[in-house]
């Protein structure tokens, strides 16, 4: 289902009411999918659609409010779409609902919640599992690796065991290094020159570096952030990454296409 030649841009659609990037204005189902259709209109892969919001510092949410939030703008876009959905929870009961209606789960907690592993193995879709030291509230204090890679590798090496001891086939699997999630800037730096030393799992990476603090950090101005955004999804990409996760669907496939029209040699 995921298998491509190409890489594919995921626009990220918020329904959370913090996200910095909707200022709140998803809470409508009809005003999130409007935003899902703008981004498929830019050329958007896969719409990843998620309820909780995992900032640094953010406060989990309940089992209901997730769904209230996450269920009917899935099942609006699913009415219109035949495009690729994803969601992005780590909940087993939103896991379970919307598994009838979408195309991958994306649980930036990797199964790890009560119930996740069993309601993943039930829906037969594709499943990324992210890396996160921590939880969202806590993981920005401090964290530290004993070697940053390694520690990474060998959490979705045991991930993975316990996926297929749960009868999901390894080929279901995705996996994501988790930019920003319990690392510092010179953390996600390294992930992202290293990246491609994550394709010894030999499972298609995602990656998602999108409008996060160390590009700010980087480029400075709000301004910038698109073009360090870009620019990060392409050094992923170049480094084997097979998802980018993105806000600026329309920017990012316009470099993609720049770097693919190059690779192939001809005019897309
Ligand atoms: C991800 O990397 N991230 S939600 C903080 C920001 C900007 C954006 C401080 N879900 C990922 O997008 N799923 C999220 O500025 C994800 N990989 C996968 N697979 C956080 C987010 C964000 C956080």
């Amino acid at each position: 289902m995921l298998a491509s030649k190409r890489p594919l841009v995921m626009g990220i659609l918020n329904v959370t009411p913090d996200s910095f990037s909707d200022g709140g204005s998803y809470q409508k189902p009809e005003i999130a999918v409007q935003h899902a259709r703008r981004m498929l209109a830019e050329g958007a892969d896969i719409i990843d659609i998620g309820g909780e919001s995992t900032r640094p510092g953010a406060e989990p949410i309940t089992e209901q409010i997730e769904l209230d939030r996450v269920v009917p703008v899935v099942q609006l876009l699913r009415s219109e779409t035949d495009a690729l959905i994803s969601v992005d929870t780590s909940t087993a009961a939103v896991m379970q609902e919307v598994s009838p209606m979408c195309d991958l789960i994306n649980d930036v907690r990797a199964l790890t919640r009560s119930g996740a592993i069993a309601a993943a193995a039930d829906s037969g879709l594709p499943i990324c599992l992210m890396h996160m030291r921590g939880e969202p509230k806590t993981m920005q204090d401090h964290p530290v690796y004993d070697n940053l890679i390694s520690d990474i590798i060998n959490f979705f090496s045991s991930r993975i065991v316990i996926c297929e001891a749960a009868n999901i086939d390894r080929r279901r699997l995705l996996v994501d290094p988790g930019f920003g999630f319990g690392k510092t800037p010179e953390d996600n730096l390294i992930l992202l020159n290293r990246l491609a030393e994550f394709l010894c799992l030999e499972l298609p990476i995602l990656v998602g570096l999108s409008r996060k603090s160390t590009i700010s950090k980087i480029v400075g101005s709000e301004a910038a952030l698109t073009i360090g955004s870009v620019v990060g999804a392409m050094l992923a990409i170049n480094s084997g990454a097979s998802i980018v996760r993105v806000h600026d669907v329309a920017e990012t496939v316009a470099a993609l296409s720049m770097a693919l029209a190059t690779k192939r040699e001809q005019i897309l």
